[in-house]
């Protein structure tokens, strides 16, 4: 039966041959995302895991050009590439970054607002798999309430995480940004086709994709288009665009499947409480109230 997505994109390949771990959901983001962009996309990764199982020397695993930036310059990094090829008369590239959620909410994030306020035409697309996993699974900005990580440990006394995942969506969003969306490598198709129009754009696109980690997560190897596809179906992350000052739901689920076991599936919230699991549905809820609220749905 003909696949609708696989024959959207092109059936060659940008990015093989790399070293991610099995199942691992930043490394099926990338792959999309370049298969969407083609050949003469300029890809800019910063340290991360994605660019530390990309580039083991003598093998390069992108087919596209590419390169390693400072963990903190990837906007920057993609404004001097764009700029340069523009200069020198290129015409048919897109520069596109790839950076993790450490790289973006926390370590990156003072160029990427920089690139947004000079409106620089670059795709920035964020894999979030919710920690610094390339160096132990340390807790990042986009940690999300309750997780266990290396710096985060559950215990008698602290579960986890106490702080909230930081709104990067919005906060882009703030800027004015001329296109932002949120993802899920569960929903690949949605992913696609934000990833196509974004190169349909001028001027700062932003895309935000949750790319689970079997490895930081606890989930099996098999489990990551499911675990994907299951935050978004609980409620706890959710598919939307913003463009021309709107925000715009691309999905909504009929009803929430159990958040709870959603979490209780995971390695990193086995911990969580009852109490626990409230904290996050009730947050969950109020956040659907907002988006009910201000979102086109
Ligand atoms: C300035 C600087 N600080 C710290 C590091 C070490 N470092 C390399 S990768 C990494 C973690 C990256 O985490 P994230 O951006 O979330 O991407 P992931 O590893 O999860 O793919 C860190 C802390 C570095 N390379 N440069
Ligand atoms: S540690 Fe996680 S994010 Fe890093 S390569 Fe392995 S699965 Fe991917």
């Amino acid at each position: 039966m003909a696949n609708k997505v696989a024959d959207s994109i092109s059936r060659e390949e940008y990015f093989y041959g790399h070293k991610a771990c099995a199942g691992c959901g930043g490394s099926l983001a990338v792959r999309a995302a370049l298969k969407v962009l083609g050949k003469n996309a300029v890809s800019v990764l910063p340290a991360g895991c994605m660019s530390a199982v990309g580039f083991n020397f003598p093998q390069l695993c992108f087919s596209n050009n590419s390169i390693i930036s400072t963990f903190a310059g990837t906007a920057s990094m993609l404004t001097g590439i764009e700029a340069g090829l523009r200069a020198k008369g290129y015409k048919d590239f897109t520069a596109v970054g790839f950076a993790g959620d450490g790289g973006t909410a926390d370590i990156g994030i003072q160029a990427l607002s920089g690139a947004i306020d000079r409106n620089d035409n670059i795709i920035y697309i964020c894999y979030d798999n919710e920690a610094y996993m390339n160096t132990g699974i340390q807790k990042s900005g986009l940690t999300p309430f309750g997780a266990r990580t290396t710096t985060t440990p559950a215990g008698a006394n602290v579960h986890g995480n106490i702080r909230p995942k930081k709104n990067m969506f919005e906060i882009v969003a703030a800027h004015g940004i001329p296109y932002a969306a949120t993802a899920s490598v569960g929903y690949i198709g949605d992913f696609i086709a934000k990833v196509q129009k974004a190169s349909q754009i001028q001027g700062t696109k932003y895309i935000h994709v949750i790319a689970p980690c079997p490895t930081g997560w606890g989930i099996s190897v098999d489990e990551t288009v499911e675990i994907a596809k299951e935050v978004v179906d609980s409620g706890l992350w959710y598919l939307a665009e913003y463009e021309n000052g709107e925000y715009r739901l691309t999905h909504r689920p009929k009803e929430f499947t159990s958040a709870e076991a959603y979490l209780k599936r995971q390695g990193r919230f086995r911990h969580l409480t009852e109490d626990d699991i409230k904290v996050i549905t009730d947050s969950r809820d109020e956040k659907w109230k907002f988006i009910e609220k201000n979102f086109i749905v």
